[in-house]
């Protein structure tokens, strides 16, 4: 550890908002490796970010345990054990408790506050942060580590207020709610949705799902995991963060170099067959073939095997039509506990809301425009998220010229690398868009790690201001645009590229090309003297 930098003239080195993965290293990083003064603060009432809001019955990571956590300190890596081979929120949330407490991180953790604004003064080269509750407090850098699946969309159906039922969003779920015995309604079928349905469907006395897009999901493929084959993981460790650095999605295992027409049919579903007793959404698409998100063809083979499943388990052929894709494979790839069986059961029942739209949020329920006034004492938003930008253009952050991001991002988020924004100095954001699309701590890490050491280079180097150019934050967007080019996915209608909030702007928001070319890339920035950067 170096000695204290801090400077007088500000009430801190470093802000740090957000107590998430991000949020948590950084404090980590920059006090107890760079001795810097640093608050962090959140707004929630407890530390770890998504697993503190997202309590919702059956929410699970759907990355597996042993790399859905930090990489950083090879001790906290052999003292922490897992028993199942992904985390649930329970889990992932006491991991991040337990990296608090021995980090002693909590002292510098101010909960229960906001940030409603942040303006930089370019005349003291400080940025000044206004918190909701009311206090104004300095530093020299804000970090922000807002999350990029944090600010919950709830759509704004007619006559909401006037449902005289409980109603909640999964990603602000409180404790204790009792769904036993109740008539339940969940709108929105993504990875949330298919979570909180198979889950509650046994508890519940009838459970409506408002579908409007059906979707592509395999078994997750979760169960016990020996103690043979922890202590294996944490001897190879070494070896398989390094794979996970070097790879594109960083799930922990190898993408295939196989291209899915290469081929035989035959061979091609026995892949698909093995994909799927195996389980996880990202190997199914990225572990059998290389390019099921970049061929049409590749992407409706996946989607034709999927579809088969369906059809196959799935009872009533009305339900199972309903339930069945025929658009793009190119969301983020869901995978589940046995959604398509759930609709199997007799308290279960599926409501086409793209063919029979809801009209009304009524006292007693969901009216659809059919007329039918589905009636429910619970209503379940899993409606997802504003991704990427949400939590940003929520706060009035104003930087040169009083220029808001808001107005600086109204045709879509843009940045340099993901963590740098031009026209805002000793910014630096983790998980900022056009950041890294993968299993997402290892691409925190590695954007904490590059902060920290942009920011010891302006320490040692005695500096003031840091800021991104507009020229290289242009050819940054335009290269992630020309990557997502390559990718199946802008085609298809989900929160990646902003489909998903009526009136968004459809704009890239990923580095697509992967974490190990997105590293190789900070590490060339950093090699030629943080090129693209003003440093004064
Ligand atoms: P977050 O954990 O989202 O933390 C952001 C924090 O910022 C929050 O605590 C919030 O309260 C705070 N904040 C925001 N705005 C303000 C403000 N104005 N003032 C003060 N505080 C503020 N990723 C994977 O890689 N694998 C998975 O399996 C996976 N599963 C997921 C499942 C669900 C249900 C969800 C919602 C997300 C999942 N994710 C997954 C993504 C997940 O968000 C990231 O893996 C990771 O937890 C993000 O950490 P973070 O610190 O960047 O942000
Ligand atoms: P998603 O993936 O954005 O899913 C939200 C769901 O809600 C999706 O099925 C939407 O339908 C549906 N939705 C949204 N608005 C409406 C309206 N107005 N009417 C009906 N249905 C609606 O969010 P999740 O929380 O499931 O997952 C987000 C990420 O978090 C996920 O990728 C993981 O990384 C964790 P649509 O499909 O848009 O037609």
């Amino acid at each position: 550890m170096t000695p204290s930098t801090h400077q007088p003239s500000t009430d801190y080195d470093a802000i740090v908002v957000g107590a998430g993965f991000g949020g948590l290293y950084m404090l980590h990083k920059l006090r107890d490796e760079l001795g810097m003064h640093v608050r962090l603060l959140d707004k929630a009432s407890g530390i770890g970010g998504t697993w503190h809001w997202n309590r919702y019955p059956g929410a699970l990571s759907d990355t597996e345990s042993f790399v859905y956590r930090y990489s950083f300190d090879e001790n906290l890596l052999q003292e922490w054990d897992w028993d199942t081979r992904y985390l649930s929120q329970p889990q992932i949330l006491s991991y991040l408790e337990h990296v608090a407490d021995r980090y002693d991180l909590r002292r510098d953790i101010q909960l229960n506050t906001g940030v409603s604004g942040a303006r930089f003064d370019e005349k003291r080269n400080v940025w000044e942060v206004q918190t909701d509750r009311g206090d104004k407090i300095t530093a020299k850098y804000l970090i922000t580590a807002l999350g990029l699946l944090s600010a919950t969309n709830v759509p704004d159906f007619k006559g909401r207020e006037t449902f005289q039922g409980e109603q909640y969003h999964t990603g602000a779920w409180p404790e204790n709610v009792d769904l036993k015995g109740k008539r339940v309604g969940v709108i929105g079928t993504g990875s949330t949705g298919l979570q909180v349905i198979t889950a509650i469907a046994p508890q519940v006395k009838h459970l409506t799902v408002f579908q409007r897009s059906p979707q592509y999901s395999v078994p997750v493929g979760n169960g016990p995991v020996s103690p043979a084959y922890v202590k294996s993981v944490k001897e190879n460790y070494d070896q398989i963060w390094k794979g996970v650095r070097e790879s594109i999605v960083a799930f922990g295992f190898k993408e295939s170099a196989v291209p899915a027409m290469s081929v035989s049919e035959e061979e091609r579903r026995a892949v698909f067959q093995k994909a799927w007793e195996t389980g996880g959404g990202f190997r199914f698409m990225f572990e059998t073939f290389s390019d099921i998100a970049t061929d049409p063809q590749a992407n409706e083979a996946a989607a034709a095997f999927i579809r088969g499943k369906i059809a196959e388990i799935v009872k009533d052929p009305e339900t199972a039509r309903k339930l069945t894709p025929h658009d793009l494979y190119a969301k983020r790839p869901l995978c589940d506990t046995g959604y398509y069986a759930t609709f199997n059961r007799d308290n279960v029942s599926l409501v086409d809301v793209k063919a029979n739209p809801i009209s009304e949020i009524t006292p007693k329920g969901i009216r659809t425009s059919d007329g039918q006034e589905h009636e429910l004492d619970v209503l379940i938003f899993a409606t997802g998220y504003d991704a990427v930008d949400g939590n940003y253009t929520r706060i009035d952050i104003r930087g040169r010229n009083g220029q808001s991001i808001r107005d600086k991002w109204k045709n879509g988020p843009t940045s340099y690398l993901g963590v740098a924004n031009a026209d805002f100095p000793n910014l630096f954001m983790v998980l900022g868009p056009n950041g890294p699309f993968t299993n997402l701590p290892p691409s925190i890490e590695t954007q904490v790690d590059w902060i920290a050491g942009l920011i010891k280079h302006m320490n040692d180097t005695g500096r003031q201001v840091v800021e991104a150019t507009r020229q290289t934050e242009d050819q940054w967007t335009a290269t992630c645009n020309e990557i997502a080019g390559y990718t199946l996915f802008p085609k298809a209608e989900s929160w990646i590229f902003g489909a998903n909030i009526p009136g968004k702007p459809r704009t890239v928001m990923f580095y697509l090309a992967g974490l190990g070319a997105y590293t190789q890339k900070l590490n060339e920035v950093q090699r030629a003297g943080y090129q693209g950067f003003e440093i004064r």
